[in-house]
C-alpha cells in the first residue's frame, strides 16, 4: 500500500477550522515548519526574539508566567509582530483544571490569554469538561485548542491509553481542538497538526529530564508536523542563525517526503 503524503495545501483544504487553515498556509507560503519556543524572561527579550526570528518561524511559543515585566503593552507589540512577520501566537499554558477554573484562567487574570493567543493547549487528565469550559471562552473568538497527548520528558505518564484517549477527546470537539501536542502521528485526519517538542539539532537530553529528537527524525520517521525549538536556538550564540539552520532543517525533510 502507497501511502499517500498530503501537502500543506492539500491539508489547509481539508481545514474547517480557520486557524488551522491559516497555520498550514503560513507554513507553505513561509516554507517553515518551525516554531520558536521563546522561553525568556524579559518584554524586551522575547520582543526581540520575535522580531529576529519571526520571518522564519510559522508560530511563536510563549509561557507567558515566566515573564517578569508583563504589561499590556508588551502584548500589544507582539501582536503587531505577529502580524508583521505573519506567525501564529501559541501560549503553552497547559491548562488542567475543570472547566469552571480554565475558563477564568484562559479568559481572565491579568494574563487574558483569550485576548492575544491564537492557540492555547490542555491536558486531558480533567476528561472533556477541561475542552468544554476552554471551548466557552475560545470559540467565538475563532481561537483554538491543541491536546497534550504525549510529552517529551523522560517518564511522561501520557501515554498509551491515555494518549489513545486523549486522542479521542481531541477528535471529538474538532470545531475547538485543531491538533495535539505529541512526539508522533496519532491521527490520520489531515486537518489535524501534530506539533513536537524536545528537538534541537542533535539528539540527547538536558539535566531535568527532556529529550531531544532531530528535526529530520521528528518530521521524517515520527511524521509530525511541526518542531518546537526552545534553547537549540534561544541559547545559540547566533539565534537568527540558529533558527535558519532548523529551518532549513525542517523544511527539507518536508519537502524529502514527496521524494
Ligand atoms: N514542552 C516540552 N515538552 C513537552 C511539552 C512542552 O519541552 O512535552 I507539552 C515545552 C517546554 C519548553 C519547550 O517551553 O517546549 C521546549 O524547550 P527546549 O527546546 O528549550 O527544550
Amino acid at each position: 500500500e502507497v501511502k499517500k503524503v498530503l501537502t500543506y495545501v492539500e491539508r489547509a483544504a481539508q481545514c474547517t477550522h480557520p486557524l488551522s487553515k491559516r497555520l498550514f498556509s503560513i507554513m507553505q507560503e513561509k516554507r517553515t515548519n518551525l516554531a520558536l519556543s521563546a522561553d525568556v524572561n524579559t518584554a524586551a527579550e522575547l520582543i526581540q526574539m520575535a522580531d529576529s526570528i519571526g520571518p522564519y518561524i510559522c508560530v511563536l511559543k510563549t509561557h507567558i508566567d515566566i515573564i517578569e515585566d508583563f504589561s499590556a503593552d508588551l502584548i500589544q507589540k507582539l501582536s503587531s509582530l505577529a502580524a508583521k512577520h505573519n506567525f501564529i501566537i501559541f501560549e503553552d499554558r497547559k491548562f488542567a483544571d475543570i472547566g469552571n477554573t480554565v475558563k477564568q484562567q484562559y479568559g481572565g487574570g491579568m494574563y487574558r490569554i483569550s485576548e492575544w493567543a491564537d492557540i492555547i493547549n490542555a491536558h486531558a487528565v480533567p476528561g472533556p469538561g477541561i475542552i468544554q469550559g476552554l471551548k466557552e471562552v475560545g470559540a467565538t473568538k475563532n481561537r483554538a485548542c491543541l491536546m497534550l497527548a504525549q510529552m517529551s520528558s523522560k517518564g511522561t505518564l501520557a501515554k498509551d491509553t491515555y494518549t489513545a484517549e486523549s486522542v479521542k477527546m481531541a477528535e471529538g470537539n474538532k470545531d475547538f481542538v485543531i491538533g495535539f501536542i505529541c512526539t508522533e502521528k496519532l491521527s490520520s485526519d489531515p486537518a489535524m497538526l501534530h506539533m513536537t517538542p524536545g528537538v534541537q539539532l542533535s539528539a540527547g537530553v538536558d539535566g531535568l529530564g527532556q529529550q531531544y529528537l532531530t528535526p529530520q527524525e521528528v518530521i521524517t520517521n515520527r511524521e509530525s508536523d511541526v518542531i518546537i525549538v526552545g534553547r537549540g536556538i534561544t541559547q545559540s550564540a547566533n539565534p537568527m542563525q540558529a533558527a535558519k539552520e532548523y529551518q532549513e532543517a525542517g523544511f527539507l525533510a518536508y519537502q524529502a517526503l514527496f521524494n
